[in-house]
């Protein structure tokens, strides 16, 4: 902790120098000038969904200071129906963060999932495989529960930031300038962690000579569902239909979701509800067709499929964590995951800078974050390639896709590889 200490001290006597023309609250660490305008704090954080928040919060646990910079407001992220499926490296950092209790009171457990095609079902058995469970708890719920343990500990996060430039991130002395209802604010701070999405600022940041994207854009789209009625089954049913991928899947004993491949121009609009629900009929096993029970459509969207990955994932004292740095798509149920992974290598870094004066974490990050990365981009690659019709599909191709899935069927490594792979690999010491 010495170098908190030396960090609070010198920080203090800048400030007490300064204190003639400025008043400020200590929040959390965070001081504020009086007109709000200047802030500095140990780790600025841009991005207030579930990575900046988780970030936010494992930091807070160690007595490192943060603030989060959130473009939207709370209740607009919090509207965001996302990911479902947590791995057990994620449930560990809620539990780690003090906010895993109504996870795990609400929150189910399940320990495999159902893959359908032509007819024939079966299960990836997680537990048996693996040992280990996922959670079937909405990402939602996580960034509420993120929200409330960051609000109980005084937690510093400014909603509707515009304007969020960030400078000098490859020096000593990094700062974020921005805006607040057209009100200059800054944050000096020692490091900055880029956890604004695919659309924020922070990768723009790494000048292109040192960025490499990698992408490939699916031909395809997701058509989500929200609906208040009970799951069609207890556990998540993937399904390859002729006529697309079909995922059943669930928030809790009141409240499912449900997916259906769609084409790129498609529009939630063009979807009445009894259409959606005849459509995923036609999708999935037979015998739970006939028992899906049906309802109105309390949200209705379409989210693209792209894989996606820059590399580094570092660059100076700014680090990217999160969809900032990669997307996945959704069938693997790797985004959220992946995401949290990237915080708990930042974390750790940063726990060591700060209480062992190590940079080892700093600079092992990228490569570190990364290696797993790019086998949960393998893991979503190979699950959407199992599980869709491409348009452009040859027979030859759609011969191979039925016989990866017969020996998936069939074969127990493949089954195991799979459970491994799904309930999420380990994040690496
Ligand atoms: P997020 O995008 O969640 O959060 C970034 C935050 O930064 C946002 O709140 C944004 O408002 C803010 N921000 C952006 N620019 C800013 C700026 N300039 N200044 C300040 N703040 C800024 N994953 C799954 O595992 N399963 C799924 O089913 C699934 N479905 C998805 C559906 C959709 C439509 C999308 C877009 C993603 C889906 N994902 C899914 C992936 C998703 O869950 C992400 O992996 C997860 O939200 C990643 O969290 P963050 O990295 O925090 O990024
Ligand atoms: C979801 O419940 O939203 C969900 C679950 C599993 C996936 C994708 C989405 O692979």
């Amino acid at each position: 902790m010495v170098i908190n200490f030396w960090y609070q001290l010198t920080a203090d006597l800048s400030w007490r120098i300064a204190i003639g023309c400025t008043t400020f609250a200590v929040v959390l660490g965070a001081r504020i000038d009086k007109s709000g305008g200047q802030v500095k704090t140990q780790v600025a954080i841009i991005g207030g969904g579930p990575s900046g928040l988780l970030l936010s919060q494992l930091l807070h646990t160690r007595g490192i200071d943060s603030v989060v910079l959130e473009r939207k407001t709370k209740d607009y992220v919090l509207g965001r129906i996302r990911a479902g499926v947590l791995e057990q490296g994620l449930v560990g950092l809620m539990e780690q963060a003090g906010c895993a209790d109504r996870m795990h009171a609400e929150g189910f457990v399940h320990d495999g999932t159902l893959i359908s095609y032509q007819d024939q079902t079966f299960r990836i058995d997680f537990g048996g495989h693996t040992g280990t469970p996922v959670m079937v708890y909405g990402q939602t719920e996580v960034t509420r529960d993120l929200y409330q343990v960051r609000e109980a500990a005084n937690g510093k996060i400014e909603y509707n930031v515009e304007d969020v430039i960030i400078h000098n991130a490859d020096g000593d002395r990094p700062f974020v300038t921005y805006t607040v209802a057209g009100d200059a604010r800054r944050v000096d701070c020692d490091f900055v962690a880029g956890c604004d999405g695919f659309h924020g600022v922070s990768r723009k940041t790494i000048p292109q000579d040192v960025r490499r994207e990698y992408e490939k854009v699916y031909p395809f789209g997701w058509l989500g569902i929200l609906s208040e009625t009970p799951p069609v089954n207890h556990e998540l049913i993937y399904a390859n239909s002729p006529r697309g991928f079909a995922l059943c899947s669930m928030r809790n004993e009141k409240l499912s979701r449900y997916y259906i491949q769609c084409s790129l121009d498609d529009h939630p609009e063009n979807w009445t509800d009894d259409a959606f629900w005849a459509e995923l009929r036609r999708r999935i096993p037979k015998d739970h067709a006939d028992k899906l029970v049906t309802g109105p459509s309390i949200e209705k969207s379409i989210a693209p499929l792209r894989s996606f990955v820059t590399e580094p994932m570092r660059w100076g004292r700014l680090f990217l964590c999160g969809d900032a740095a990669h997307i996945v798509p959704p069938t693997g149920a790797k985004g959220l995951n992946t995401a949290a992974s990237d915080v708990h290598y930042l974390y750790t870094a940063l726990r060591d800078f700060y209480e062992n004066a190590s940079d080892a974490g700093i600079d092992a990050y990228s490569q570190k974050a990364l290696a797993r990365v790019w086998k949960a981009e393998r893991f979503s690659w190979w699950f959407s390639s199992l599980m869709h019709r491409y348009p452009d599909q040859s027979d030859f191709d759609l011969k191979i896709q039925i016989a990866e899935l017969e020996f998936l069927k069939s074969n127990t490594a493949a089954q195991k590889a799979m459970a491994e792979n799904y309930v999420g690999l380990p994040y690496e010491r």
